[in-house]
């Protein structure tokens, strides 16, 4: 490793202990972008480069006090962390779920940075979030605390300063609550949040965005090594946003989608995933995914299992960070899986990335292959600011338009520097090229 990658390394650890996923997330990108580093060492080093690159512009924590049903008060820790405004206004979502805190934090706001700048679109790279755990809480409860949650957080957000969206946790429900509290204390009708309610600013697309984009890049990848999702039989892992459209899309393009899962299982459908059984337990019902058995009794539910031991060509994880460990990776190789595409942030471990890699698994890493949802909220801004709403068609032709581009960008970036088909250097390479341009032409900030 080159000296100075492993000095900035080695700082990123002293500074953040405690923070595995962020060390990941960091290690990664900084082991890609190498050979960009040893080409401009001097530079770099001069002028902090690297140091800046991997510390937020600002990290912002705080408590979140709200009652229960019964009139019990609970608290919860709020965090927003605004890494990086090179490229425009702080964006990126929010995460409620137990497993949240500061090292989870900036690990999604680092890697936003990088998607975010991957998408063309003019959008700085942030996240937030809490500990916060919407399970089994009433309408009234999640009201209560989306409330107290956005009288803090308004304070350091806005339309042309950060604007926050969904992600674990977070949907349409709890967008709306917040957005309905945002109003209030403000009194600005705008576009702060995306993932909006479409009566009320939001975009169409908007929500099957993410899943749609992680088909659309699949198929560019696949396309270019003479393969095709249509016949392709694909493992999906989640049962959530991402999970849900990416399941749609996938049978729209004529693949068969045999499993969705959740944290405590996963559902085997050999005849092919029913969407729109999976949106009533999950939109409607908040159940588990396990009563899809009771809807489809010729499908199977195995509790406590991942999709990955499975027999599939393609594999879709739309889950959460490392739910893909080397076993997993191992499995799916033995069954003769021959792409895997993600759809959540660092769903695969590193032992498995690198072991994908090594068997010639196409492999396109989250921030390229999930940056469709973040592009239409980028979209949504626009509108917003212009006041208007665009059609399903047209939106949908942008988010073709846009994987199609991230595609041409990593897979180029990943031949400029020798290394054809490693879309995780590609994708690390141009998104940091974007990225570190627009930083020095902005001098030491
Ligand atoms: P949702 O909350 O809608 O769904 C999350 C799904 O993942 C649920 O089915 C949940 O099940 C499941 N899950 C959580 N933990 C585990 C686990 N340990 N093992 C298996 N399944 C698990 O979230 P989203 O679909 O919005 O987000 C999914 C991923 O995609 C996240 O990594 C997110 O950061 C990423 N992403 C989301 C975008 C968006 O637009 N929403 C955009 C880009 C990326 P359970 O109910 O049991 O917790
Ligand atoms: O991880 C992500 O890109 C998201 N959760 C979506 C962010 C956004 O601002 O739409």
């Amino acid at each position: 490793m080159l000296k100075y990658v492993r000095e900035v390394m080695d700082m990123v650890r002293e500074m953040n202990p405690g923070e595995p996923e962020f060390h990941q997330a960091v290690k990664e990108v900084l082991d890609s972008i190498e050979p960009v580093v040893r080409k401009h060492e001097k530079e770099y080093r001069a002028n902090r480069v690297l140091e800046r690159l991997v510390e937020p512009e600002r990290s912002i924590s705080f408590r979140v006090p709200w009652a229960d049903d019964h009139g019990r008060l609970h608290v919860n820790r709020g965090f927003r962390v605004q890494f990086n405004s090179a490229l425009g206004p702080y964006k990126g979502g929010l995460r409620f779920h137990p497993s949240v805190c500061r090292g989870s934090m900036q690990f999604l706001a680092f890697e936003q940075t990088f998607k975010n700048a991957l998408t063309g679109q003019p959008i700085g790279g942030g996240k937030g979030g809490s500990n916060f755990n919407p399970k089994g809480k009433s309408d009234r409860e999640v009201m209560a605390f989306c409330q107290s949650f956005m009288t803090e957080l308004h304070k350091y957000i806005g339309p042309n300063e950060d604007v926050p969206a969904g992600d674990i946790g977070v949907g349409g429900r709890e967008i709306g609550y917040l957005y309905g509290q945002y109003k209030r204390l403000t009194n600005q009708y705008e576009g702060v949040l995306t993932g909006k309610g479409l009566d009320w600013g939001g975009s169409l697309v908007r929500t099957e965005a993410t899943g749609y984009g992680v088909c659309y890049i699949a198929e560019e990848m696949l396309n270019a090594h003479g393969k095709t999702l249509n016949g392709a039989v694909v493992a999906v892992s989640g049962s959530g946003n991402v999970a849900t459209y990416a399941v749609q899309k996938a049978q729209q393009m004529g693949a068969k989608v045999v499993t969705v899962s959740d944290s405590n299982g996963y559902i085997y459908d050999p005849d092919g995933i029913k969407v729109d059984i999976v949106k009533e337990i999950k939109e409607v019902r908040r159940a588990r995914i396990s009563e899809y058995v009771k809807m489809v009794p010729t499908a199977t539910y195995r509790d406590g299992k991942k999709a990955w031991e499975v027999k599939c060509d393609v594999a879709l994880p739309c889950a959460i960070q490392n739910e893909l460990n080397l076993d997993d990776a191992m499995d799916l190789v033995a069954n003769g899986c021959y792409a895997v595409v993600e759809g959540a942030n660092m769903p695969t471990t590193r032992e498995a990335t690198d072991y994908f890699q090594k068997k010639k698994v196409l492999f396109m890493p989250g921030k390229a292959s999930n940056a469709g949802g973040v592009a239409v909220s980028a979209l949504e801004m626009a509108q917003n600011s212009m006041r208007t709403r665009r059609s399903f068609e047209d939106v949908d032709a942008d988010l073709q338009n846009i994987m199609k581009g991230i595609w041409q960008q990593v897979s180029s970036a990943a031949e400029d520097y020798d290394m054809a088909g490693n879309y995780v250097a590609g994708a690390n390479i141009a998104g940091f090229r974007k990225v570190v341009k627009a930083m020095r032409d902005q001098g030491w900030v």
